[in-house]
């Protein structure tokens, strides 16, 4: 997006500015993302900054928290809340070198709690990070080349990138791609570096923000690129999906996808998950434009008076996706060719250890739920760690949460795996198929929107559920498990076979008849149930699973043959 080209877009054009919902109004107010920030950070009165600053500090990867196990108590005591922040890396396709790894790890130790999480957009987050440690932390990342840019906030999140462990030529170029896309899209605003690095404001040769403007986008826009046959990253989830097209190894180009979204809003029916629509196929030098052209529709006609209707899978489905399509193509100036054909086998990752086309070796590591700690019986951080030491290659994080140990030379192979066994990592050959392809949010304590456990309680349950499965033969059988601790979505939850999404303290919704490779949503099987109510559902339904399924049948299809669930056909459910 280059600052000499592109007109400053202060306002968007298809909604003026006095109409525009508060927050474009502190947008637009802000002076490209500085609003108060620096202030709010200098107040040594309290531990939190305004509300108006928490919700700027989000375009910079910052979420203002407070520890939720405590609140009550620290009412009662009169006490402001326990407020610290969340700060989530910019890592696109989830690459960062072993050095990367030992100062996000000493950042963690530090800074932020003594543990580090994985997230399912293949990234990294530091929680409780304390106020006056705010600026050490993003020093200390811009050491080694990190950063927060867009990480939250309405502009372009992380962007994701098929991880195939034997790491082909095809993986590498579609990863540089996802890379500059990253770099591409990503906010211009001076602020970031005035704000957290102490820099001193510079004159921009042109407008600041030369493609978002003053009022960025009207909400959160993802992107992602898929390498068939793996479909790890959703690419129906994104707003903007690639799924590589190659011929012989070498890519070709891109089937565009547009419009995923999966969060929804608690009693609100007008907000719905939806899959991603195929609109065509283009050359990979056609990719940036259309990153461009694709991005600038949602920004000028994304809803900016009502943030629960402004995501573009909304914007779609007002328009018409024959007419955002022809929109996309007018600013393109050319038409898409037709898509492609692919064949996408599974979203979960093949765990374990597999030797690339160039004979390098790389390890799938199952981390689960993402969460990197340290507990007595199981020193995963550490363990990474000392493998951070010694690695000469990369480490990948995959989208489902998992980390990959990636481009080892087969002579340094014994002495990753020997540390690998030696702090117990290599747990991926015992676990059931469940657990190794469940993923749970964050949620509680620290996720403000959560409603009920999710992380903390998810393993909790796969427990009690592979006893179910122990019965019926089923421990080795891949089924998706998906948990959020509130309906929007985080871990993915309404693609998975099994989805349970929290609506109150012990009580989530359960969905069932997700497609395994991410190509169906789910519907709902019961409504704001407990524990007993979902045991007894999932032993009934994975019983008669066990007895009358099809070879090779899944169980999301299977829950639908059966006649648990209808199937979604749309691509999208309106209300349940
Ligand atoms: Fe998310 C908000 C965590 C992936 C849909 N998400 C949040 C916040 C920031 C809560 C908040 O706004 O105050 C959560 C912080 C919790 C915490 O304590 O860390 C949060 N989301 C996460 C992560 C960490 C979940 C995880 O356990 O890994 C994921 C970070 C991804 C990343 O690295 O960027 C995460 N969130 C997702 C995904 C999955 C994806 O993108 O593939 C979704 C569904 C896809 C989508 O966007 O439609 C998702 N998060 C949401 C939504 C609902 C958006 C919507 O359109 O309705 C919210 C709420 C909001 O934006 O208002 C949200
Ligand atoms: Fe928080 Fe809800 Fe996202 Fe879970 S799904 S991290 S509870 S916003």
């Amino acid at each position: 997006m280059d600052a000499k080209t592109q007109p400053d877009r202060s306002r968007d054009v298809s909604q003026p500015l006095d109409k525009l919902g508060p927050d474009e109004t502190l947008k637009a107010n802000s002076d490209y993302l500085r609003g108060t920030i620096k202030q709010s950070l200098a107040d040594e009165i309290t531990s939190a900054v305004t509300a108006n600053d928490a919700k700027l500090m989000k375009f910079f990867g910052i979420y203002q928290q407070d520890d939720r196990d405590i609140r009550d108590e620290r009412r009662r005591q009169k006490l402001e809340a326990a407020f610290s922040f969340m700060a989530r890396v910019r890592l696109p396709g989830g690459v960062c070198t072993p050095g990367q790894w030992l100062k996000l790890d000493d950042l963690a130790r530090n800074y932020a709690g003594d543990t580090l999480r994985l997230t399912t957009r293949q990234t990294f987050q530091f929680h409780r990070v304390m106020k006056h440690d705010l600026r050490t932390l993003m020093q200390g990342l811009r050491d080694v080349l990190l950063d927060t840019r867009a990480a939250c906030g309405d502009d372009t999140r992380g962007v994701m990138s098929t991880v195939n462990p034997d790491l082909s030529k095809l993986h590498a170029e579609v990863y540089a791609l996802a890379k500059r896309a990253s770099d591409h899209a990503v906010h211009r605003t001076g602020a970031y570096k005035e704000i957290w690095y102490e820099a001193e404001r510079e004159e921009t040769d042109g407008p600041e923000e030369p493609f978002y403007g003053r009022t960025y986008m009207p909400r959160k826009f993802k992107i992602g690129f898929a390498i068939p046959p793996s479909n790890d990253i959703d690419v129906y989830g994104q707003d903007l999906g690639f799924i590589a097209i190659a011929h012989r190894g070498k890519l070709k180009g891109f089937n565009v996808a547009i419009g995923g979204g999966l969060g929804r809003t608690d009693q609100s029916p007008k907000t719905y998950p939806r899959l991603a629509s195929l609109i065509g196929y283009i050359d990979a030098d056609k990719l940036f434009p259309t990153i461009d052209a694709v991005m600038s529709v949602q920004r000028d006609y994304g809803d900016r008076l009502d943030r629960l209707h402004a995501r573009f899978k909304y914007t779609i489905d007002e328009k018409g996706l024959d007419w955002i399509k022809a929109e996309t193509e007018r600013r393109l100036g050319f038409a898409l060719k037709p898509e492609q054909p692919f064949t996408f086998t599974s979203n979960g990752d093949p765990l374990g250890w597999v030797k690339g086309e160039d004979g390098r070796e790389h390890c799938v590591l199952y981390i689960q739920n993402g969460r990197v700690i340290n507990t007595p019986d199981y020193p995963l951080m550490d363990g990474l760690r000392a493998i951070a030491q010694v690695h000469k290659g990369m480490f990948r994080v995959t989208p489902n949460q998992n980390l990959i140990i990636a481009d080892i030379d087969s002579k340094d192979r014994p002495e990753i795996e020997a540390l690998m066994k030696e702090y117990g990592l290599d747990q991926f050959e015992t676990r059931s198929g469940l657990r190794l392809n469940s993923m749970a949010c964050v949620a509680l304590p620290t996720c403000g929107l959560a409603m009920a456990e999710s992380e903390r309680y998810l393993p909790d349950l796969v427990t009690r559920i592979e006893a179910i499965l122990n019965t019926y033969g089923l421990k080795d059988d891949p089924i998706t498990i998906r948990m959020t601790g509130c309906p929007n979505g985080c871990a993915r939850p309404y693609i998975a076979e099994i989805g349970l999404t929290g609506r109150a303290p012990g009580k989530y919704n359960l969905y069932l008849g997700g497609g395994f490779h991410g190509e169906r949503l789910n519907k709902m099987y019961l409504e704001n149930v407990g524990e007993p109510a979902i045991l007894e559902a999932l032993d009934k339904t994975l019983g008669h699973y066990a007895r009358d399924r099809k070879p090779g049948e899944h169980f999301g299809d299977f829950a639908i043959r059966a006649g648990y669930v209808p199937e979604v056909k749309e691509g999208r459910f309106f209300n349940d």
